[in-house]
């Protein structure tokens, strides 16, 4: 793309010369995407100027996602797709587009925030040369469907030298115990021809017993040839899984070995991270910094649990899998059970929340609830005391470990690093695209936010991790126009401190989209009216229409009977609840045709601890003022419990009502699952998970959050069109149920989850994957950068 623009340029100065005028003429110091595009659109629309439709020019534009501007010169980043960059600068005068390194291009950008000292002695970050015999994916739309690829690639390069992967592979079989239980192999099958000949005589001897037999009265015949329990429940489960390795040792095919290391039966204790928030399971949700997260661990726990059991058990293995979730102890802990050691997840047999408290350098215990932001001097010996915890809980290692969040994804590298044990990451949301220029301008937020701090450790825990699981393809890689979160962490600069090269690598085999679902017990169809808990409804009915509803709330709906624009989530300020309330107050055709219901955050600006949700509070309030929206508006102060919150969306269904979620970006979006599961038609931002998780205008519908006006126009539109044609809700309805349970269930998400443990940890083991090299950068990247970050948070 940069040879032809410049070949063209050779011979169109005059579209190029005033293109880069009028970016200059803006002046800004960066300009992103839309802003580069809408001065390539007012330059078209000049008659003056040239046709641009189809020209080199246009093209690059289009793909330019960022432009830094300092006179003379222009810089620009250039994505051709997901995870393919180039960098190009222009001279105002002499408009020769040449190509620069992403090096030239983020130094150029660090001037906007240091003057250029003599030499450029910054530190360079580059994982790029550890990847080296990693075997990447080709394709971008291949991108998160990295197991495949790994199975594929590595099965081969295992057998080119048969002997080394065969050998490999009985002693991989050999190691798994449980509670001092041998498993699958006897030690003393020492070599692959033993393995064969003890395989076909156990085939023999099986072909002739009932398929039915358990495993119990196979044991004593095949633990005389060696085979210890987990191939199977039963005599034919168990021939199947001894065909399968007879297979693998015959020719191996990557969907044979994933489908026989789907069986085997090595995950049975977890360890999941969730240091921050507060983590609970009553009076937590909605809270800052504790929303979807715990949501999503407390569900995938129960969905863990129950596929493990079920997986263990047709294996012909009877063992309770156990769990423990870390987090932090908080002894004040405004009336939750955050300040209790233990607590027993509801729903699970062997599944507990482990509260452990951080300290403080003199030792003392860190008593109050601290923000996401700034916990980072805490983690590490908050590490060691969880690994304490664990191995006398676990009576040893655990088989896998799961990081959640930046902070999360930071202590399970440690842990995994010192265990020797897989590891697994899942970002929920990666800050860097939720606030933009957040590391070009770290120094100046730093008082707050810390960045410099969590974008080190988000280098650390997902270079670390053996694999990654996304919510979505475009967590990873974005679409054709927007960067994947993973992506921006690709090249970013902490001018001052680092400059990443290549922070990450989206074709690396250890992406893996698995996604979650929405609880079905709790978030079923309206129309489900046997289950449906018709005891909650005189409380919904307060709730919404109660002048005095029992909680914090402002507004009454002067006129019940339109239908509900419903929203819910924390008062974080990318939540853009407010932004939907100005849209509701703006648009009279909107405001005309629904009531609009708010819950989130607090009514009393001085009932909340945190800065970001004081100011929406505050917003709200002021909106509310400006539109005098008391009598269409209800806002609620309230935290519904899981039940009624999965009532109060069936509410809104039953009344033919919508959800909106108005974010400004939203990493998955939790409660727009639980909305489609009920049944309702959703309006959600067209920035994040939902662009993918809803097709639009079937199983509900895009909004741009820049565009209030557009979204509001496009909710009243579908609210008349609905009241005019009832079967038109309908099939928004029916098709938002179909999208859920045909993709965002926790039952799929578990299967997955479970056989891609196994298959990393599989890899792990047998390949050269150990990425100790790897290891060991990371270990000074976290001691020379992390740590004295960390420890300036707060003056420790
Ligand atoms: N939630 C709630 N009460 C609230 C706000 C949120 O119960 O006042 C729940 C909501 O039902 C959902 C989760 O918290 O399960 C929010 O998850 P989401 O992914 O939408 O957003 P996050 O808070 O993780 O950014
Ligand atoms: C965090 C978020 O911000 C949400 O977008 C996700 O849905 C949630 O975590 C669960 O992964």
């Amino acid at each position: 793309m940069i040879d032809e623009l410049k070949t063209w340029t050779a011979e169109h100065r005059d579209p190029v010369d005033a293109y880069l005028r009028r970016c200059f003429a803006e002046n800004r110091v960066l300009m992103l995407q839309s802003d580069l595009c809408q001065v390539l659109d007012a330059l078209a629309a000049d008659p003056a100027s040239p046709p641009l439709d189809g020209t080199p020019l246009q093209q690059a534009v289009r793909h330019f996602q960022e432009g830094v501007f300092q006179t003379p010169w222009a810089y620009f980043a250039l994505r051709e797709g997901a995870g393919r960059w180039r960098y190009l600068r222009m001279h105002q005068e002499q408009l020769v587009p040449e190509r620069v390194s992403v090096s030239e291009f983020l130094a150029f950008k660090e001037q906007l925030v240091r003057p250029v000292g003599d030499g450029d002695s910054t530190l360079e970050i580059d994982f790029e040369p550890f990847g080296r015999h990693v075997p990447r994916l080709q394709e971008t739309r291949s991108i998160g469907q990295g197991v495949l690829h790994l199975n594929r690639a590595l099965a081969s390069r295992m057998f080119t030298r048969p002997d080394v992967g065969q050998t490999r592979l009985v002693n991989f079989l050999r190691m798994h115990k449980i509670d001092g239980q041998q498993l699958m192999l006897a030690p003393h099958i020492g070599d692959v021809s033993q393995l064969q000949d003890a395989l076909r005589e156990a085939l023999r001897q099986l072909e002739a017993l009932d398929p039915e037999m358990p495993w119990t009265a196979l044991a004593a015949m095949l633990g005389r040839l060696g085979f210890e329990p987990g191939w199977g429940a039963t005599a034919a489960r168990t021939r199947e899984t001894m065909e399968m390795l007879v297979d693998i040792l015959e020719a191996p095919s990557p969907a044979v070995l994933e489908a026989f290391l789907a069986r085997i039966p090595m995950i049975s204790r977890l360890l999941i991270l969730s240091p921050h928030g507060y983590f609970g399971q009553d009076n937590v949700l909605g809270r800052p910094d504790t929303g979807g997260q715990v949501v999503y661990i407390l569900d995938q726990v129960r969905a863990l649990e129950h596929e493990m059991r079920d997986r263990m058990a047709i294996q012909g293995v009877q063992v309770d899998p156990h769990i423990i979730v870390a987090t932090r102890l908080i002894p004040d802990a405004d009336g939750t059970t955050c300040n209790q050691p233990l607590e027993k997840i509801q729903g699970t047999d062997h599944a507990w929340i482990v509260r452990v408290p951080f300290h403080h350098p003199n030792g003392e215990i860190v008593r109050e609830w601290i923000s996401r932001f700034e916990i980072w001097p805490y983690l590490e010996t908050f590490a060691t005391h969880v690994e304490r915890e664990t191995l006398a809980r676990l009576g040893g290692r655990p088989d896998l470990i799961i990081g959640n969040y930046s902070d999360g994804n930071l202590v399970a590298s440690l842990l995994s690093a010192r265990l020797g044990v897989t590891q697994c990451n899942i970002a929920h949301a990666l800050e860097q695209t939720k606030y933009l220029h957040s590391a070009l301008y770290w120094e100046a937020n730093d008082p707050v936010y810390h960045f410099a701090c969590q974008y080190t450790a988000d280098l650390i825990g997902m270079n670390h991790a053996d694999f990654i699981i996304t919510s979505t393809y475009q967590e990873i890689a974005g679409t054709a126009h927007s960067i994947g979160q993973y992506e921006s962490y690709r090249a970013f600069t902490l001018p001052g401190l680092y400059r990443v090269l290549d922070g990450i690598d989206l074709f690396d085999p250890k992406f893996n989209i698995v996604s979650p679902g929405a609880d079905a017990g709790t978030y079923f169809p309206y129309s489900d009216t046997t289950r449906r808990m018709h005891s909650l409804i005189p409380e919904i009915e307060r709730l919404l229409y109660a002048p005095d509803p029992g909680v914090p709330h402002r507004g009454q709906l002067d006129d019940p009977d339109k239908p509900l624009i419903f929203t819910m989530a924390r008062l974080d300020r990318i939540k853009n609840l407010s932004g939907l309330t100005e849209w509701f107050g703006a648009c009279e055709r909107l405001a005309e045709s629904a009531n609009l219901v708010v819950i989130g955050g607090h009514i009393d600006a001085s009932a909340s601890g945190d800065e970001e949700e004081r100011a929406e509070i505050e917003r709200l309030h002021a909106l509310m003022d400006q539109y005098r929206l008391d009598g269409r508006m209800r806002w609620l102060g309230a935290r519904l419990d899981k039940n009624l919150a999965g009532e109060f969306y069936r509410h809104v269904a039953d009344r033919r009502g919508v959800f909106v979620q108005p974010a400004l970006f939203e990493a998955f979006g939790l409660t727009l699952i639980e909305a489609m599961a009920s049944g309702l038609p959703v309006f959600a931002t067209r920035y994040g998970g939902p662009l993918e998780i809803i097709e639009h205008g079937k199983s509900g519908f895009h909004i741009d959050p820049n565009d209030g006006a557009a979204a509001a126009e496009a909710i009243a539109d579908f609210l008349q069109q609905c009241a005019s044609e009832p079967a038109r809700w309908q099939r928004i309805s029916d098709a938002a149920l179909a999208r859920v349970a045909a993709r965002y269930t926790w039952k799929l998400y578990a299967e997955r989850m479970m056989t891609l443990s196994r298959i990393y940890g599989f890899w792990k083991f047998v390949s050269n994957l150990e990425r100790e090299e790897a290891g060991r950068y990371l270990q000074l990247f976290h001691h020379l950068q992390f740590r004295p970050l960390a420890r300036a948070v707060g003056g420790h």
